[in-house]
């Protein structure tokens, strides 16, 4: 296998791409944010990938920030990590919430820092049971960052989300699942076939709708009721124009499976 920081695989219609660097726990480093970016740019600009899987490899998922990258007394005592985020994590989370196609995160183990929240910037997350979330910053006196603050207080509430910011508690993936923070925790020898199975249903979908189902849902959280039917009204009229919803609709109707041409829409 390539010791490169980050691999990705062109899978028939869908891409898996793997953070790589199991000895740090898949903590990121520059380059494996630069390559990150570049795999989430190839997925975008390629017409044939439906989906994109996002996991780790070895024991972790992501440890969040290579921490050996930060040593005080190799970096000095005014760091801007203000600077850290703008520059890479910022736009990470802003490209997997654009991404105009479904971003499944596979969470394989332990997702601590900007690396658990970096997984629920995905679209699904479906978490091996061995899996952990931590919000780790407090150990290291800082605050959630990558969206975490963002994440955490919409999925799961103000009460839990303080509490797992304040205290750095390792969430299990079951209890993550059970109070809404991800979409399912499953068997560790089931993640990739699960995540899997639902990048393949996504590579054969109408991949217009999901485009603009993301937009829509994503909107929600911030619209008022009003604006929120006037959202929906808008895209949904360019999804009832799309020759996916004919193909959809003429399906259903003759009783047979849709067959969605990848490009089309
Ligand atoms: C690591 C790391 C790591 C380096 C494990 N770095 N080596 C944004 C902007 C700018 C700056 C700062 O940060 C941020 C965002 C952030 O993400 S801040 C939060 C950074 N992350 C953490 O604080 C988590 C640090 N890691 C841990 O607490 C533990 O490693 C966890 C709980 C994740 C896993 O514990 P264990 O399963 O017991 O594994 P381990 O601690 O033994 O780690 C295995 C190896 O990975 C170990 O190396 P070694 O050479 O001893 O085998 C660790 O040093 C290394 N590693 N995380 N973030």
């Amino acid at each position: 296998m390539s010791d490169a920081p980050v691999l990705h695989e062109q899978k028939d219609g869908y891409s898996v791409i793997t953070l790589n660097r199991p000895d740090r726990l898949n903590a990121f480093n520059e380059l494996q944010h630069q390559q990150l970016r570049a795999a989430l740019d190839a997925c975008e600009a390629d017409a044939g990938c439906g989906a994109i899987v996002l996991t780790g490899a070895g024991r972790g998922f992501c440890a969040g920030q290579d921490l050996s990258d930060r040593d005080p007394t190799l970096i000095g005592e005014n760091p801007d990590l203000g600077k850290t985020l703008e520059t890479f994590y910022n736009p990470l989370v802003r490209k997997l919430r654009a991404m105009p196609k479904p971003v499944i995160c596979a969470v394989n183990g332990v997702a601590a820092g900007a690396g658990a929240n970096i997984a629920l910037a995905c679209d699904i997350v479906i978490a091996a049971k061995s899996a952990k979330f931590i919000q780790a910053f407090s150990k290291i006196a800082l605050i959630p960052d990558a969206g975490g603050t963002y994440w955490l207080t919409r999925l799961v509430g103000e009460a839990r989300a303080m509490a797992l910011a304040l205290t750095a508690h390792p969430l299990p993936a079951q209890d993550a699942a059970d109070w809404g923070l991800i979409w399912r925790a499953v068997e560790d020898d089931q993640l990739m076939e699960e995540a899997t199975r639902l990048a393949e249903g996504f590579a054969s979908g109408p991949t217009r709708a999901y485009a603009l189902t993301k937009r829509a849902v994503h909107a929600a959280s911030t619209n008022s009721l009003d604006a929120q039917l006037d959202l929906e009204r808008q895209l949904q009229r360019e999804a009832g124009r799309s020759d996916d919803y004919k193909e959809g609709v003429s399906a259903f109707l003759e009783k047979r499976p849709a067959n969605y041409r990848r490009k089309a829409g």
